[in-house]
């Protein structure tokens, strides 16, 4: 509906009690008129409103009252038209405030680290996709997922709360808690169609009071399905298909809120698609993280996820498509980004700089200016809700979510300035309790931190458990591929110990990073003592800010992360089960039999 101010202002209408003229001054009027007019059982000449409301054929279309009430204006009388303006006044603003409401695509990889998309250089990674909403949008260069598993990072991104403000919520394989409220059920009851296809809030239980499924995500549309998935490992959702069927069941006029969660470019994968389906060569990747070692099968497996997340930009592309067809992109908010890292050791599930630094660009045709611009501000993932809320014209206080720490990003969409916007957006925090089983009674590897310029700082509130899960149980928090088993393969490889210590040894109870000059967080600088005084510094502005965020790891009751139940039944408790005999290696069907050790390791010679 496009809505004409103007002619309504400057309407006159011939009744059987004159002419009524829809002056200014009856504009201002108009609020406290409608106020009564909804307060009260009749309008002001004495009809039951549903009475006007049902001579009305079509309200909600502006144009077609006034032809209504153009055509009828002899057989009413004029108190009645004068009520019908007002509430038409009433029915422009609604009006007005939902064409201006954008929609919001939000688009998320499962798996992708920073900066695996080819607008930030990555040769061997083609997402034109991407690019094309960086071009015509923002790329962000310093976007942080504070806790780097999927359904933390989920939770995070839904309630503009950081995981260890979400009780049960901050682990992985959860029973999300009914409390906390998500900006789609929000955005849902504010006039937004709401929906999703793919991989949603997952994994882990969240149902409403009468145990349903609250769908956090948006309700799913995953009905159609390819033909033949172009590989192995990729999902046979036709993510654009259901995308297309969503906006074909949503009414003219309604703004959207849609989630595509792609299953790319988590494992597994076909080995090789990249080299013979993706026509990419080994010699393409240009940079190995230093903790792997280099050699042809990590390689082949790298490209075998570049295939992956190109699947995920095919969607996404075709989406963007369909939108400008319909007419629909120019006032889309378009967010394109990751769940956590690449699924590889030392990144998904861990806290360094791989693990938690995301792909991220937004487009907004109509609103962004200065397209194409690159920020240099920290972005959390707390910080979308807050957009999300604030774009619906909503105040966070009236969504009945709790708090937010997150900060809505308008002030960088309505700029147009590029590296740094807002300084004060100088820093975020890290941190996270148990993701996968293996370890003893379920215990998670407590962990916060602190990225701020260039240093990230790490706090291991447990040193003494094994950061990836205990050895005998095939260290679970790192998916089972082929670059697992050529960097477990290296603990007894004569001078190659290092590769196996970085990705599966214990650490120590703090760590120091310079991420500029060591992405690959390899060089620990915390007992260096030139950074002391930084170290000190970024560990009580930390300390400070969970303080404040009420985190029970460091308010003395961190035990409680550790109680909550890890509701999937097949592999709970597995660390015991397993020692006992009574569940498989195969139960833990995300890693690969060989990923177990079976003789106790020596003590660790780090
Ligand atoms: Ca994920």
């Amino acid at each position: 509906m496009k809505s004409n101010p103007e002619r309504i202002q400057n309407l006159s209408i011939e009744g059987k009690g004159g002419v009524f003229k829809f002056s200014y001054l009856q504009r201002l009027a108009a609020g406290t008129a409608i106020r009564r007019f909804l307060t009260t059982s009749k309008t002001p000449c004495g009809h039951p409103k549903n009475i006007i409301w049902k001579r009305q054929p079509e309200y909600k279309d502006v144009h077609t009252v006034l032809d209504w009430l153009t055509k009828n204006k002899n057989h009413i009388a004029i108190g009645c038209i004068a009520t019908v303006l007002l509430l038409l006044q009433c029915l422009v603003a609604v009006g007005q405030q939902s064409t201006d409401k954008p929609n919001i695509l939000f688009a998320i990889a499962d798996d992708a680290s920073y900066p695996h998309m080819g607008a930030y250089g990555a040769d061997w990674v083609d997402t034109p996709a991407f690019d094309r909403v960086a071009e015509q949008g923002i790329l962000f260069t310093r976007a942080y997922v504070p806790n780097p598993k999927c359904a933390p990072s989920r939770s995070i991104i839904l309630t503009g709360r950081n995981s260890w403000q979400l009780e049960e919520a901050a682990n992985h394989w959860p029973d999300f808690p009914q409390k906390f409220k998500v900006y789609t059920e929000v955005l849902a009851e504010h006039g937004y169609f709401v929906g999703s296809t793919g991989k949603g809030w997952a994994p882990g239980i969240a149902n409403n009071e009468e145990g349903a499924p609250r769908h956090l995500a948006g309700r799913p549309f995953n009905e159609h399905q390819l033909e033949t998935p172009p590989a192995g490992g990729i999902s046979g959702n036709d993510y654009a298909a259901n995308f297309e069927a969503f906006l074909k069941e949503k009414s003219a006029g309604e703004p959207f809120v849609f989630w595509y969660g792609g299953y790319e470019p988590h494992r597994g994968y076909e080995w090789q698609s990249g080299l013979n389906k993706g026509g990419k060569s080994l010699d393409q990747i240009d940079e190995m993280p230093g903790f792997f070692p280099d050699n042809d099968t990590i390689r082949t497996d790298l490209l075998d996820y570049a295939f992956e997340i190109e699947h995920f930009d095919e969607h996404l592309g075709q989406m963007l498509d369909l939108l400008a067809e319909r007419g629909e992109l120019g006032n889309t908010l378009v967010v394109v980004t990751a769940d956590n890292g690449m699924p590889f050791p030392r990144i998904k599930g861990q806290s360094y700089e791989y693990s938690a630094h995301m792909p991220l660009a937004l487009m907004w045709p109509e609103r962004i200016v200065n397209a194409g611009r690159k920020v240099d501000d920290f972005v959390s993932f707390a910080d979308f809700a807050p957009t999300f809320i604030e774009l619906a014209g909503l105040d966070w206080e009236e969504t009945g979510m709790h708090a937010t720490v997150g900060r809505s990003l308008t002030d960088i969409l309505y700029s147009d300035r590029e590296g740094v916007v807002n300084p004060d957006r100088d820093h975020v925090l890290v941190g996270k309790e148990r993701h996968d089983v293996g370890r003893p009674y379920d215990w998670g590897y407590p962990v916060r931190g602190i990225i701020k310029g260039d240093m990230l700082y790490l706090k291991n509130f447990k040193p003494d458990r094994w950061p990836v899960g205990n050895p005998e149980t095939g260290y679970l928090n790192t998916d089972g591929s082929p670059t697992k088993t050529a960097v477990l393969d290296r603990r007894t490889a004569p001078g190659q110990y290092h590769y196996w210590a970085w990705n599966f040894g214990k650490r120590p109870g703090e760590e120091l990073y310079h991420i500029a000059e060591d992405p690959d967080c390899l060089h620990n600088l915390a007992e260096d003592p030139a950074y002391t005084e930084e170290k000190k510094q970024l560990k009580e502005e930390l300390y400070a800010k969970l303080k404040e965020q009420e985190d029970p790891r460091v308010l003395g009751r961190g035990y409680v992360f550790d109680a909550y139940r890890y509701m999937n039944q097949a592999n709970y408790n597995f660390y015991h089960r397993y020692m006992e005999g009574d569940l498989e290696k195969s139960d833990a069907g995300w890693v690969n039999g060989s990923d177990f050790e079976t003789e106790p390791l020596p003590v660790q010679q780090q």
